[in-house]
């Protein structure tokens, strides 16, 4: 059964959004959305929670691109529960001034597996033609600025970045969805595991061997700032925050560069959170929710102080 304080496997997970979906926040509508099927014909659902007919800004979380990164799953469905029980004066607010999407797990074959074959698998599960070696890292496939640096033409790599541009199912549900509500998002944010960042666009590299930077840089990294350190303050942790490309290393594909580059959506952040590694005990949902969700909050009202100051 579900357990918002443990790991939860994708069945309970999906039973979850049901409850959620089911119980709506009154005066809010909710629904699931299926943005497409994965390569084993698993929907990815996004959850959605919205004021009917207002077309508000909507605030976008998903998680679990890669396979094998439990917390990040696990913060956000916190991350929701705050949102759809109300548990604190800020869920209240930002529910009352935003549309909230999640989706919990992008790659849902990829999940499945890390439950059932390897709990280190990252990439998703579709093989590869002439190799026995399978899956393609989604966050190497999307559309924009694909294979310029940081990922790997061996399907046998963790970071093959597949046959084409957005060739892999799941990564062009995202992709369609980003595009078409692109105008509307205030802020996406894609979370990974671990490593204590607040990353935004770009991760990819240019020919010319200097980082891909955002024309918005500037306000970008000014609300990575003071996300990364209301997340700080928390527990008085170490976070660094900046372009991927930057803070961690050139990668290319990656959900952000399409979300900033494609889509438009200018406060795009791929968050890496605590760790140690991909293996942490439960007990590191708790406090990995409590420092994202002041980061949230904080990231939040940045972006609402940089924009209504233009
Ligand atoms: O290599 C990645 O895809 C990310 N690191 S992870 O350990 N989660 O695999 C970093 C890539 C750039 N940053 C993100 N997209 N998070
Ligand atoms: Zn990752």
């Amino acid at each position: 059964a579900f357990d918002i304080n443990d790991y939860n496997r994708l069945e309970d997970i999906e039973a979850q959004i049901d409850v959620w979906n089911n119980a709506c926040v009154s005066g809010f509508e909710c629904s699931i959305e299926n943005l497409g099927n994965s390569y084993e014909g698993r929907p990815i659902k996004l959850l959605k929670i919205e004021k009917a007919g207002e077309n508000r800004k909507i605030m976008w979380m998903d998680s679990t691109i890669h396979a094998r990164e439990w917390l990040a799953p696990a913060t956000v469905l916190k991350i929701a529960n705050a949102i759809f029980t109300g548990e604190n004066a800020d869920a209240t607010r930002l529910l009352n001034t935003y549309d909230w999407y999640f989706v919990f797990v992008m790659n849902p074959d990829g999940y499945v597996y890390t439950w059932d074959g390897d709990r280190f698998w990252r990439k998703s599960r579709n093989p590869n033609a002439g190799s026995s070696c399978i899956g393609t890292d989604l966050n190497r496939n999307y559309d924009y600025r694909w294979g310029f640096g940081g990922s790997s033409t061996n399907p046998c790599s963790t970071t093959y970045r597949g046959t084409s541009a957005g060739s892999e199912p799941e990564t062009k549900a995202v992709q369609t969805k980003a595009l078409a509500i692109g105008s509307r998002v205030l802020s996406w944010v894609s979370v990974h595991t671990s490593g204590n960042m607040w990353l935004s666009a770009f991760g990819y590299l240019e020919p010319s061997g200097v980082c891909g930077e955002p024309t918005d840089y500037n306000d970008i990294y000014s609300v990575a700032e003071a996300t990364a350190e209301a997340v700080m303050d928390t527990f008085g942790t170490t976070w660094t925050y900046g372009s991927a490309c930057t803070t961690i290393y050139p990668a290319s594909g990656i959900t952000v560069d399409y979300t900033y580059g494609a889509a438009g959506i200018k406060y795009s952040y791929t968050p890496e959170l605590r760790g140690p590694g991909f293996n942490p005990g439960p007990n590191a949902i708790t406090p990995s929710y409590q420092e994202v969700w002041n980061g949230i909050v904080a990231m939040i009202r940045k972006i609402e102080e940089i924009e209504n100051n233009k």
